[in-house]
């Protein structure tokens, strides 16, 4: 298949693929269809060769030493942090936490927030369609504190059921940590109605940016969270790239999570004090490259226009839905894309999503099929597990064709 579409409405897709060396990959003979970007993006040679260029540049551990190298190393990954900052509308790069994503931001604040600012009763409020990094962290501080967890229902539809708010934020709730878009229904929560609500009893709010940083454009000061957490390789970057967003106040008063190097100012026997924020929180030789590697992927999405990016989405996933939907599939969650991103999981047919994904592998195309680490989505809509395409710049509607082509293929296989 090759990808005949110039132009999507937000982005020149063809020329995009050009910049990722892995869309030349075929697949058991055809051409690699790469439909899991909600897993992990894949990643322009802009990112591949920044990283290369540290490692064969510039490599020195960062705020270390004081000859060349370690200036240099240092000055990369402090422009990692400032671009990263700067992408979501933070205004003080100290308030990035470099983390190795979304799972590891959320287990920080989990040990370090929650379990000093907890105790018996306190409530942490969560919805029905949270990624296992966004709830199990908070059933570990909820052990050792005594605080309840509490989730918003969902509607048939995959929308937050927010009938009943008032009963669900009181002024029990110390914390709202709610996703900015799930990565199985591809829903997206109104994050700055629910920050107000929760701010108004006295709550503070965590939004888990893992699937909304990289496909919608996010300026923390219009979300007006308390924290967002970034994971990089879901937005082209490397693995283990990515950060935690915190209001300085917060970042300030909080104990560190991890111990180790770099992350104090001084050391005794008996105690130790901290290096200033965002220090405190990064113990030990951090991932630079990755970090580094990261910046040139927000360089790349700058280039692109990160409104362009969600009107491209927001095409493809109109196209997708309406494609999987005349071929006869199961969509989960809203189908009106103003309220969703570009994570489609459906059923098709009886055929159990992961023989759709080995019937699938055979013609090029990779999709995600299990519970997508949302095993409460999945009870929700009383299914074991779903097959999923997910969308990012590279991919065009050609791709969806030869998702439904294939779709096609299992059906014959199983007929
Ligand atoms: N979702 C998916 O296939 P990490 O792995 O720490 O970068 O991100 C965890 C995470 C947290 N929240 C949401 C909404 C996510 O989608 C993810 C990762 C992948 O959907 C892997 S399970």
């Amino acid at each position: 298949m090759a990808v005949t579409e110039e132009r999507s409405a937000g982005l020149d897709v063809a020329r995009i693929r050009k910049d990722f060396p892995i869309l030349e990959r075929t697949v058991e003979g055809k051409p690699l269809v790469y439909l899991d970007s909600a897993a992990t993006s894949q990643k322009p040679n802009q990112v591949i060769d920044a990283e290369a260029d540290f490692y064969r540049n510039h490599n020195a551990n960062a705020h270390r030493g004081l000859y060349l190298l370690a200036e240099e190393a240092t000055e990369l990954y402090e422009g990692a942090r400032a671009k990263l900052a700067r992408f979501i509308g933070a205004r003080q790069p100290e308030t990035i936490v470099f983390t190795r994503g979304t799972t590891e931001s959320v287990n920080l604040i989990a040990y370090a927030w929650a379990r000093r600012a907890l105790a018996e009763g306190d409530e942490i409020l969560l919805s029905e369609m949270e990624h296992h990094s966004n709830i199990v962290p908070w059933q570990l501080a909820i052990r050792d504190t005594g605080a309840v967890l509490r989730y918003l229902p969902l509607t048939d539809d995959g929308l937050l059921d927010l009938s009943d708010l008032g009963s669900y934020l009181t002024e029990r709730t110390k914390l709202l940590a709610i996703t900015g878009m799930s990565n199985s229904l591809g829903t997206l929560p109104p994050v700055r109605e629910l920050a107000d609500a929760a701010h108004a009893v006295g709550a503070l709010v965590l939004v888990d940016g893992a699937q909304l940083v990289p496909h919608v454009p996010v300026d923390v000061a219009e979300l007006d969270c308390d924290f967002l957490t970034i994971s990089g390789h879901k937005m082209l970057g490397p693995t283990a790239s990515g950060g935690l967003y915190a209001k300085l106040e917060h970042l300030e008063a909080m104990d560190p999570f991890l111990g180790g190097g770099h992350m104090i100012e001084e050391v005794f026997p008996d105690r130790s004090t901290w290096n200033e924020v965002p220090y405190k929180f990064e113990a030990g030789t951090m991932n630079i490259a990755q970090e580094v590697g990261l910046g040139a992927a927000i360089d790349y999405l700058d280039g692109l226009g990160m409104d362009a990016v969600r009107e491209h989405e927001e095409e493809i996933t109109a196209y997708a839905i309406d494609r999987l939907l005349g071929a006869g599939a199961t969509v989960f969650g809203p189908k009106d894309v103003s309220v969703r991103g570009g994570a489609v999981s459906f059923w098709y047919q009886d055929v159990h999503p992961h023989d759709l994904a080995t019937i699938l592998n055979e013609e090029g195309v990779a999709i995600r099929a299990g519970h997508h680490c949302n095993q409460l989505v999945m009870r929700r809509f009383g299914v074991p597990a779903t097959a999923r395409a997910s969308f990012y710049v590279y991919n065009s509607n050609d791709e969806v064709d030869a998702l439904v082509e294939a779709l096609g293929k299992a059906e014959s296989v199983f007929a």
